[in-house]
């Protein structure tokens, strides 16, 4: 199936997460009017789509993923004024935003969960999943995704709810039309003051399997946790009135969080004749190299990779967009997790960065990758902030542990990473604020590793991002062309090429530290290098030499 054109395909999204962007006024959280400040610098690079992290009123027990109030501003990012200037000044620079909505669960301190919560006879009791139960008991082995069970009892009612993630994070019940309104109404809201569109937070997980269905022994939330959980049976009936009460009457754009979507389940989201989502981001690739028992980090296995990838793009093949990230706010830096920071740091990350931007599929970008920012070495556990990590040490401690193991495990998994301040330059605290303490400790290799600093560097990975990027925007052959993988067996070289009626490219890409010949197809003519990592630009012959974490892309016939 030919595929349509489209103004987001032919875009790529710059993920802010707001908390840790800029801090405009010095109580070390960075806000809205940082944001607004920043707009220039992501002009600069080349950034036209903005999807921010929740920004709507929240205690923040999950940094914003647990709302209280879906059509007003958090108070620690400012006001609604604010959010209406941030939006003006990024429309002046043709700028669009896409809002992230958190709708299977809210707040506890939601208006509607804090009266739920008071008395069965709540008019929002409903707006809520309930269960009867004995103190201690749990109605079922559900388990939580930050650890614990799923349940929690609540002593005024005498019964459970049920929330899959913090119990601070009440899961809503969809079967409820009054709560799905309520729900459109806060999306409708926000489209008409200009936003153009949404992220869905864990969509998939917003119909639940009725008798909820117990966990089988031993279970791991990928994949048996997630078959539970994911994928209910009346959520393509959710999308679809989403989309007929909202999205379909304005030009806007929408991702879902594919949280177990996998490859057979991802048509019926994002099929052009399905009217739900315009497109779902997976996680197949983030689970390759963790433990599916403990989570903790294995090696990657690139063909496995590959395959992933491959499982997508033939599964979008019959009407459908695809997506691809290496990181948000909830992975690990990239550049850490991939590439080589000690030996390679300039070329993995420019590697990556062509990954990203010459697959057929619709890139994501984090914060702070653009000039390479890489995972921050945590000393002590009270160091972190995740909640997800703090009930890990919690329970550590209960049932005692090892806390060096702990620490080297979440050196390289937490959230947190991700989730340091943005340096800006190297003053105090990367310039993220000017308080004496951020809300979470920025890099220490803030000196070395700033926006500044290397932006002012000839070549460096700021200028390849800023160069890929609008080398994608203006090629419909690294937009539209189909993908085609020649080297799926090799352990250690992504090669694919992008062909349309335009043109074709061949893509190389060296996951490794040493060099790597790879025999171009017989067929193939290679007509010029359009980009590379290297200086200087090596032989154009049938049999190539890929240099350590080398990155290319041809111009073939
Ligand atoms: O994440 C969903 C989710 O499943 C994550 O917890 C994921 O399993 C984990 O980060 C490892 O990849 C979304 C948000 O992106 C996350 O920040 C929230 O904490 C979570 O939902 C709850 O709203
Ligand atoms: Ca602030």
């Amino acid at each position: 199936m030919k595929s349509t054109a489209a103004w987001w395909k032919e875009t790529f999204i710059y993920q802010i997460y707001p908390r840790s962007f800029r801090d405009s006024n010095g109580d070390g959280i960075g806000d809205l009017p940082g944001i607004t400040a920043s707009l220039d610098y992501l002009k600069d690079l080349g950034v036209e789509t903005i999807w921010l992290s929740p920004i709507f009123k929240s205690p923040n027990d999950d940094n914003g993923y647990d709302v209280a109030d879906y059509c007003d501003i958090m108070d620690d990012f400012g006001t609604m004024d604010d959010f209406d200037t941030m939006l003006a000044e990024m429309k002046k620079r043709d700028m669009r935003v896409i809002l992230d909505i958190v709708a299977n669960h809210s707040s506890d301190e939601h208006a509607w969960f804090e009266s739920a919560k008071q008395s069965r006879d709540s008019p929002y009791r409903d707006y809520y999943i309930w269960h009867e139960g004995e103190p201690g008991t749990p109605p079922n082995n559900w388990v939580s995704f930050f650890g614990g069970s799923a349940w929690e009892y609540n002593e005024a009612t005498q019964d459970y709810y049920l929330h899959l993630f913090t119990k601070k994070q009440p899961d809503l019940n969809w079967e409820n039309p009054q709560l799905r309104q309520e729900i459109y109404k806060a999306m409708r809201f926000w489209l008409d003051k200009g936003v153009s569109g949404f992220r869905f937070d864990v969509l998939p997980l917003i119909s639940k399997r009725p008798g909820y269905p117990a966990l089988k022994e031993g279970a791991v939330i990928e994949p048996d946790t997630l078959a539970v959980y994911a994928n209910g049976p009346r959520v393509h009936e959710f999308v679809q009135e989403m989309h007929q009460e909202v999205l379909q009457h304005y030009d806007c754009f929408t991702v879902g969080e594919g949280i177990g979507v996998f490859p057979q389940h991802a048509r019926a989201y994002v099929g052009e004749d399905r009217k739900e989502l315009n497109t779902v981001y997976y996680f197949d690739h983030m689970f390759l190299d963790r433990d599916p028992q403990t989570g903790a980090p294995i090696p990657l296995d690139l063909k496995a990779f590959k395959s992933v990838i491959q499982q997508w793009d033939d599964v979008m093949k019959d009407g459908g967009w695809n997506t691809f990230y290496l990181s948000n706010h909830d992975q690990p830096r990239p550049l850490s997790r991939y590439g080589d920071t000690e030996n390679y740091r300039d070329e993995s990350a420019k590697m990556l960065a062509t990954l990203l931007f010459t697959l057929k599929a619709l890139p994501f970008i984090y914060q702070g990758d653009e000039f390479g920012m890489e995972n921050m070495h945590f000393t002590a556990p009270e160091q972190f902030d995740d909640v997800w990590v703090a009930n890990q040490y919690r329970a550590l401690q209960e049932k005692g542990g090892d806390v060096e193991e702990f620490l080297r495990i979440n050196n390289i998994v937490s959230r947190d990473h991700a989730r340091t301040p943005f340096p800006w330059n190297s003053q105090k605290h990367g310039g993220f604020t000017t308080a004496d303490k951020p809300w979470l400790v920025v890099n220490p290799n803030f000196d070395r590793i700033n926006a500044e600093a290397i932006k002012a560097q000839e070549n460096s990975i700021w200028h390849y991002y800023k160069r890929i990027m609008q080398m994608r925007r203006e090629d419909p052959v690294l937009i539209y062309g189909d993908y085609q993988d020649l080297a799926p067996e090799h352990s250690n070289l992504m090669v694919y090429v992008r062909s349309h009626e335009t043109g074709k490219r061949l893509i190389i890409l060296n996951f490794s530290g040493e060099e790597q010949v790879y025999t171009l197809p017989e067929e193939m003519t290679i007509e010029r290098l359009l980009l590379g990592n290297y200086p200087d630009l090596s032989q154009e012959q049938a049999q190539l030499v890929i240099r350590p974490f080398e990155a290319r892309v041809y111009q073939i016939a």
